[in-house]
């Protein structure tokens, strides 16, 4: 088995459930058997959350939730859990002030991604910036929120920081795209020296000519530090006569030079199975946006995006997950080059 080790805290009270006897076609990624753990209309005014991204804070954890209103615009959501497991949500949305301490919020906000850089915890979401763009905020205590510069031009989507600097700069993966649900989409990452200026784009990955990810790929949950590289969990979409199909894919990107892929799994770590991913406001949806991971055990749990309405729980190791993905890594040319053309 692998040595792979995850760099960073130990975090004891993570959520974790021992694996099934037999993985399901030998897959090292196993669901959380009280799936959904998020049910519909979760408190007044919100319809649905998923795609949501929690992490340790405390003594228990939180997270930043998207929240669907009963109006159908979605929001943030704060959340707190004692377990990672059973959440509790605030009934205002995250308000979000610019420097000067005044309101400013964003005309919708979705899929945040939560990442804990040096001692400032940063959002960042989806947002209307005349076409979908990328929305980032930073808050050091959850109670105040400011808003910051949005980091690029639309169209953009699916946007992630890495969880510190490489080289001396901030790095931040996003997927460019178009308006709508666009049919198309490979990662990126940009760097930049102090969170206001991005540049030095390089490409990180494209779709690739496996089925399950073959329309377009977006980042997902922050990469995890460990020792053979940045772990990454994205997710990867098919197109059917019945629609999109989203998937939880797995990557090892170099650690220095993370727009170099040095493993990639040609199969899908997990896909809709189960009734909550398969039926809902979007039928098969499995979107990742963030683990919880523990560096002592290896124990990494995944949140993820179920069918546009509920969250899910999925588990792994890293030792288990890195072993996997060597092993049905196919990397190709765009993926191991360092990107710039
Ligand atoms: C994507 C995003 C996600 C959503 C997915 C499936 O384009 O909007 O928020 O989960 O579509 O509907």
């Amino acid at each position: 088995m692998s040595r792979n080790k995850i760099i960073g805290p130990a975090v004891p009270g993570m959520p974790w459930q021992e694996p099934p006897a037999e993985y399901t076609n030998g897959i090292p990624v196993w669901r959380y058997s009280g799936n959904p753990i998020i049910g519909r209309n979760p408190v007044e005014g919100v319809a649905r959350i998923f795609n949501s991204a929690v992490m340790p804070y405390g003594d228990g954890f939180i997270g930043v939730f998207r929240g669907e209103q009963i109006n159908g615009v979605p929001y943030i959501y704060l959340g707190h859990s004692r377990d990672g497991i059973r959440w509790e949500f605030e009934k205002e949305k995250i308000c979000f002030v610019n420097e000067a301490g005044e309101e400013f919020m964003p005309v919708y906000a979705y899929d945040p991604r939560l990442v804990k850089i040096e001692n400032t915890y940063y959002i960042i979401w989806c947002q209307d910036c005349y076409g979908a763009g990328i929305g980032m905020a930073k808050t050091t205590d959850f109670k105040t929120f400011t808003r910051m510069e949005n980091p690029f031009l639309p169209f953009n989507r699916n946007a992630v920081l890495f969880p510190r600097k490489i080289n001396g700069k901030y790095m931040m993966l996003s997927r460019p795209s178009d308006s709508g649900h666009t049919p198309f989409g490979d990662i990126y990452l940009s760097e930049s020296p102090d969170m206001v200026y991005w540049g030095r784009h390089r490409h990180v990955m494209g779709k690739s000519s496996e089925w399950w990810e073959s329309v377009k790929i977006g980042g997902g949950a922050a990469p995890i530090e460990t020792t053979e590289g940045w772990l990454l969990f994205y997710h990867g979409v098919t197109g059917t006569c019945n629609g999109l199909v989203y998937s939880i894919g797995g990557a090892i990107l170099d650690i220095d030079c993370p727009s170099v892929v040095k493993y990639r799994c040609e199969n899908f770590l997990l896909t809709p199975e189960e009734w909550y991913e398969e039926r809902g406001f979007v039928p098969n949806v499995t979107f990742p946006c963030a683990t919880i991971h523990d560096s002592e055990t290896g124990r990494i749990a995944v949140y993820y995006g179920a069918a546009d309405s509920y969250v899910g729980l999925a588990f792994t190791t890293v030792e288990e997950v890195t072993d996997y993905i060597k092993e049905h890594s196919v990397v190709r040319e765009p993926d191991t080059e360092t990107g710039l053309r």
